[in-house]
């Protein structure tokens, strides 16, 4: 399996409670690396454009809300099997569904304020670190 690069973000909900170092802990425990990080605090513009995958869904505009309601980590995690060992960390998008020690299981409220993003295949991860991040960003 090829070292690969994944888009992640630390949502509002975790910065709120002071939990980006235990999230970041918790990617790196499982041999993540974080090779750009940077906290922005996202404009409704900028999170409807990065999920507008989602337009159409019924919650789009609680999504919204909620991604510009506060600060968020954004960043690039490198390793082998990036993009699927994320998800497996993160765990299932309800936390009630998500597996014991995922990121979701031990912190996450509800499926809207659920803590983590990350990119669901290679062509997503391209495009939404290219959405956040400059080359000159990403320091590996
Ligand atoms: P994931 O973040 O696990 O990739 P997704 O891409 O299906 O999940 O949805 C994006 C985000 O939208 C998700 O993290 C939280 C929110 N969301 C999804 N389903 C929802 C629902 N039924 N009610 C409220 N928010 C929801
Ligand atoms: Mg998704």
């Amino acid at each position: 399996m090829a070292i690969e690069r994944t888009f992640s973000m630390i949502k509002p909900d975790a910065t709120k409670r002071n939990l980006t170092g235990a999230i970041v802990k918790m990617f790196e425990d499982a041999g993540l690396r974080v090779v750009a990080s940077k906290r922005v605090w996202m404009s409704r513009r900028q999170a409807e454009g990065f999920y507008a995958v989602h337009k159409d869904r019924p919650f789009f505009g609680e999504l919204v809300d909620f991604m510009s309601s506060g600060p968020t980590v954004v960043q690039v995690l490198e390793g082998e099997n990036a993009i699927a060992k994320n998800r497996e960390i993160m765990g299932a998008t309800n936390p009630a569904e998500a597996a014991e020690g995922t990121i979701r299981k031990t912190f996450s409220k509800s499926i809207g304020e659920n803590s983590v993003h990350g990119s669901d295949a290679p062509e997503t991860a391209a495009e939404e670190i290219r959405y956040w991040f400059a080359e000159t960003e990403i320091v590996g």
